[in-house]
């Protein structure tokens, strides 16, 4: 398999921590093997975990003032990928890859698909865009897309939905993520009844046209780039709709997309107990839809996510709705803000597996909230990095990922090969 990163750098960077890293792995067995739990069997499951990489996000992401563009950053889709493999190398948790069209339409996707094959990566789910206007589009997506209330309009958007299926198909890919910016400014600016309706209609006629192994995933969000009302505001609209939908039309939450101290983990409780929680975009805010490297603000929120989640695998294994990272790197380097926020949902769900459920349901049971919260807190307050640092040795990843990657000089030699373009500052997120 072809790799951008010297193999014996990778080697020596793990030979001089080994040592240390087997010897907190063992201790922490010790600790684990005296509430019963055998380190190994989560070992394997730690391993087994994967998050899929926004193609977006390996470029400096930037906010409506500005964007400061990184070294060396990628140029086309085959650059992105060329970076994605060194995410996927380090880490050992990002097998795939999300596309977002038009930003990643390749002339031939079959080039592409072998290209990203020659770095054991394959396509997640597919992200459709109708929330910009594209140079010679007939119709423009001002007023919206899916939901405009121009029928021409509607129709162009739901073709190029269509499209992006058909490209995915050719790609590997098995889902489709529909996220619409529709809404308004103003009260009274737009039909709240109609323009859901003018959705519903739009995205039906989309999942018809979708292949029978396929999912859709519908994208919530409280605001931006509409201030007053958007059409697929929240987690209930978009479980309406995915209801009214079809079977294989889910939802799909991005933890920014809510307002503030929102409760996420109980939205995900709710949407998986009705058979529609489909897929996550994992980031973390404060204030807005930030964009934020996963876990760097609200960690615990993360860690309680993923607690609802193997709550819920333990009734069914087979449950794996799609995750992905959605993130935009301002200030970081891309290709290490995401294998860092890899680990950091790796993280959270090591430390849920952790959970002693029997006890916390008894504690639920028998309403004793103090042992009933402690009992959560003690798994998240395990250190669980020397599981994670054991995965990524045993299946041929760095121990250190960020330290490694700095050690490999691999940003000096693409800042090297792709000269800055002087005229792309702007701003934007991408
Ligand atoms: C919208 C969103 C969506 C993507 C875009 C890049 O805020 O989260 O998932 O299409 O970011
Ligand atoms: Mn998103």
């Amino acid at each position: 398999m072809k790799q951008l990163i010297d193999q014996n750098l990778l080697q020596e960077h793990n030979a001089k921590q080994e040592a240390a890293v087997t010897s907190d792995y063992n201790a922490l067995a010790e600790k684990l093997d005296r509430s019963g739990v055998r380190i190994d069997t989560i070992l394997e499951q730690a391993k087994q975990f994967t998050v899929a990489v926004p193609s977006w996000g390996v470029g400096t992401g930037g906010t409506r003032f500005a964007r400061f563009p990184g070294k060396g950053e990628p140029r086309n889709i085959f650059e992105k990928l060329d970076d994605c493999s060194v995410i996927q190398l380090l880490s050992q948790a990002t097998p795939a890859v999300s596309l977002h069209i038009p930003w990643d339409r390749p002339k031939d996707p079959n080039e592409l698909r072998q290209y990203a094959e020659q770095y054991g990566l394959h396509f997640d789910a597919m992200n459709s865009n109708t929330f910009q206007d594209q140079i010679g589009q007939e119709e423009s997506y001002k007023f919206g897309s899916l939901t405009h209330t121009n029928k021409a309009v509607r129709e162009q958007a739901i073709a190029h939905n269509i499209d992006v299926v058909e490209l995915g198909q050719k790609l590997g890919s098995k889902a489709l993520t529909v996220w619409v910016g529709d809404g308004s400014n103003f009260p009274g600016q737009q039909h709240f009844k109609n323009s859901f309706s003018h959705y519903l209609d739009s995205i039906k006629t989309v999942y018809n046209s979708l292949p029978d192994d396929w999912n859709m995933l519908l994208e919530h969000k409280i605001f931006e780039p509409a201030f007053y009302s958007t059409v697929i505001q929240d987690w209930g609209s978009s479980y309406l709709a995915a209801k009214e939908t079809g079977e294989r039309c889910l939802s799909l939450v991005d933890l920014g997309h809510h307002a503030p101290n929102v409760n996420i983990e109980m939205i995900v409780s709710r949407l998986a107990q009705f058979g529609k929680l489909g897929g996550f975009h994992f980031n973390d805010s404060k204030y807005g839809d930030d964009d934020l490297d996963s876990g760097s603000i609200n960690p615990y929120q993360l860690f309680l996510i993923f607690n609802e989640l193997t709550d819920i695998r333990a009734q069914d294994p087979s449950y794996r709705p799609f995750y992905m990272l959605d993130q935009s790197h301002n200030v970081t380097d891309p290709i290490e803000s995401l294998m860092y926020s890899a680990a950091e949902v790796q993280r959270a769900f090591v430390k849920s597996l952790l959970v002693d459920r029997q006890a916390l349901t008894q504690y639920q049971e028998t309403n004793d909230p103090m042992m009933a919260q402690a009992s959560l807190k003690q798994a998240y307050n395990l250190d669980v990095e020397p599981i994670l640092q054991m995965a990524r040795l045993h299946t041929g990843g760095a121990i250190d990922p960020v330290s490694c990657y700095r050690a490999s000089g691999y940003r000096a030699a693409v800042a090297k090969a792709r000269p800055a373009d002087p005229n792309k500052t702007g701003s934007g997120i991408v």
